[in-house]
Formats: C-alpha cells, sequence, structure tokens
C-alpha cells in the first residue's frame, strides 16, 4: 500500500506501482475478453476506463482498512492483493477460486476475507448500506479503520444509496463514498438518471463533505482520496467523492454499446484511457521511458495470459460442495443483549 510523504503526494515508487496495478486489471480485462470470445470464459464486466480512480482510491486507504466494491473493481482488489492466478481461477469457476469458490459470474458476487474485501454484488447499491454498517461496527469496536464503498453513477438513483450515506452522515463514519461516474447504467446515460449530473453536490445535503475530481487523472484523485480517508480516520466523518471517467468498452461483454453510443462517442471514450494519461505524466517527470511503459504492460499481458492457461487446468469444484459455503454452517452464536457490542 502506498504511503504519503507529504499530504496527498506519493513517492514515485509508489506511483509506478499504481502504474503497474492500471496495467495489471487492463491485462486481465483484456485477456477476459479473448477468452469469452475463444468461448473459455463465461463473461467480462470491463473495468476499462476506471483503473485511475481504483488504483487511487484503494492505495489511499490500509491494509487494516476495509473495501466494499462495486462489482466494476478488479483494480482495487489488485490493489489489495489480489493476484492474476486467482481472479482466473474466479474466470474459470475453479473449486481454488478464493473469491467465490466457482459460485458466482466472474467479479460479480464474492468477497475475500484475507485481503479485507466484502460484500461485492450485482445487486446494484445493495452494498451502500452494509458498507456503512461495516464503518459502524468499526466505530463502535474502536478499530480506527475506514471503508472504502465504491459505486457506479446509477447506483446513486437506488433507495439503498441515500439509506447508507445519510446512516454514515449521521453517526459521523469513518467510511469514504466513490461513485465512479462513467456516466452510464448500462444504456442509461446520465441526463436521464439524474437532473443534476454532480453527485457530490449531494454531499451538502447530508452535511458531509464532497468533491468533485477528473477521475482520469491519478495523482490528483490519489490526493483527494488521501485528504478523504484522513479526514474519515479522524473521525470528521464521511466524503462524497464523484470521480467522472469515461467508460470505454461496453458494459458487459453481454452488452453492445453501439445500440446507444455513436461509434464517434466510443472512439471518445477511448480517447480518455487513464493508463494513457497517466503513463504521459510518468514519462513527462522521467520516472518511466515510453519503452520501460511498454515493457510493463507486455509483462502483465503475459502474465494474465500464462495466469488463465493454468486456472483453466485447476480442478472443478466438486457436485457434492455445491451447498458448502452457501450458508453458515454449524449455526451462528448471536449475543442479542441490547448495547453487548459495547
Ligand atoms: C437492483 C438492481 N437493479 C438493476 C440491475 C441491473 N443492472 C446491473 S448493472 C446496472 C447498471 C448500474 O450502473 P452504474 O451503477 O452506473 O454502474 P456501472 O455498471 O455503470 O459501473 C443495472 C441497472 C441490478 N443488477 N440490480
Amino acid at each position: 500500500m502506498a504511503t504519503t510523504t507529504r499530504a496527498g503526494a506519493a513517492t514515485r515508487e509508489e506511483y509506478l506501482n499504481l502504474h503497474r496495478w492500471m496495467c495489471m486489471a487492463k491485462a486481465l480485462d483484456d485477456r477476459m475478453h479473448i477468452l469469452v470470445k475463444q468461448g473459455r470464459a463465461p463473461f467480462v464486466g470491463s473495468s476499462r476506463g476506471h483503473e485511475g480512480i481504483q488504483v487511487a482510491s484503494t492505495a489511499a486507504i490500509g491494509p487494516d482498512d476495509w473495501l466494499v466494491p462495486h462489482y466494476r473493481g478488479l483494480a482495487n482488489a489488485i490493489v489489495r492483493g489480489l493476484t492474476m492466478k486467482e481472479w482466473m481461477l474466479a474466470v474459470f469457476a475453479k473449486a481454488g477460486d478464493p473469491l467465490s469458490a466457482g459460485r458466482n459470474i466472474p467479479g460479480g458476487c464474492y468477497s475475500y476475507r484475507k485481503l479485507k474485501i466484502a460484500s461485492v454484488s450485482q445487486v446494484v447499491a445493495s452494498w451502500i448500506p452494509k458498507a456503512a454498517g461495516i464503518a459502524y461496527a468499526a466505530k463502535l469496536k474502536g478499530e480506527g479503520s475506514v471503508t472504502l464503498c465504491t459505486f457506479g453513477d446509477g447506483a446513486t438513483s437506488q433507495g439503498e444509496f441515500h439509506e447508507g450515506v445519510n446512516f454514515a452522515a449521521v453517526h459521523r463514519l469513518p467510511i469514504v463514498f466513490v461513485c465512479e461516474n462513467n456516466s452510464y447504467a448500462i444504456s442509461v446515460p446520465i441526463r436521464l438518471q439524474m437532473a443534476n449530473p454532480d453527485v457530490a453536490d449531494r454531499a451538502a445535503g447530508y452535511g458531509i463533505a464532497g468533491a468533485t475530481l477528473d477521475g482520469t487523472d491519478v495523482p490528483g484523485c490519489y490526493a483527494a482520496c488521501r485528504e478523504a480517508v484522513t479526514r474519515a480516520r479522524r473521525g470528521k466523518g464521511p466524503t462524497l467523492i464523484d470521480a467522472k471517467i469515461w467508460r470505454i468498452n461496453a458494459h458487459t461483454s453481454e452488452d453492445n454499446h453501439l445500440k446507444y453510443r455513436t461509434p464517434e462517442e466510443v472512439d471518445e471514450a477511448a480517447g480518455h484511457d487513464p493508463i494513457a494519461r497517466f503513463t504521459g505524466w510518468l514519462i513527462e517527470r522521467g520516472w518511466i521511458t515510453p519503452d520501460g511503459a511498454a515493457d510493463v504492460q507486455s509483462r502483465c499481458d503475459k502474465e494474465a495470459s500464462d495466469a488463465a492457461d493454468w486456472a483453466e487446468e485447476q480442478p472443478d469444484p466438486v457436485p457434492e460442495d455445491a451447498m458448502k459455503n452457501l450458508f453458515a454452517q454449524g449455526g451462528v452464536k448471536l449475543d442479542t443483549r441490547s448495547n453487548a457490542h459495547r
């Protein structure tokens, strides 16, 4: 995890880590698209275009903090320590998949206790009140941890968004909400989703801090997220961040976005690739060369391809395990006395 040298600024080495994590996410994303076309994998919910805000926000929290990301959060999980092999075990629904033991569509629904990643769900916005609950528990227990909760612009139209953010605001919870605003909810453009496209404007209504960011600007996002995490950790309550980004691919591999986006718009989105922008920023500072950056990407591409070939050969779950890990085993003892948590 990155640590700051001064407020909001990371070191060269830490920025190079952010770059490598973004390249890892792109490599896995590209490889999954190939696997789907080859009929070897079922599905991709692409994170292309989201990588900048995802690595910046996740690097801003520490290993003891909680991550509650949305289903598009591949780069978030990579920053926490998810390996390419682990991800590919999930893509091929193998028995050793640490995310859902082969139970769910890739990246769609999972948790990973070891990496403190909780409650990824396909049910849009359902994880927002749960993230507030995790932050509430941390506050009651005096753990000192911060929760990072991410979601898309479409999720902000759900009741759960209001319930989760309002609860967090009232209880001044240590939580950072990040809207990865790609301006689409599948085919529904933002103008049909909300009359004010600036989600962070709603922060004032909840009495919390808000920030609107260019989500393709990695250093800017990192600085703003560090500030929000520091605010949360100091007991100053939640921040609602609106990071504007471009969805480079279709909603998922099941979606044909040319039914509702023009080819020109799709080209324009590709021109807002956060990896290209951040690579340019690193090159300008002399922190990486163009060849060095290309080398990082091609190494990641090879690792993703090798991870896929390896994962495909791993054992499938056995039928007898079909119900395993779906329900609590052996009963859970709850202490229901009021204030028992204190
Ligand atoms: C409660 C619920 N309603 C509808 C859906 C179908 N659905 C899946 S993803 C999605 C769009 C969500 O858009 P957004 O929150 O902006 O995130 P994005 O996928 O663009 O990152 C919808 C409507 C769902 N999964 N859950």
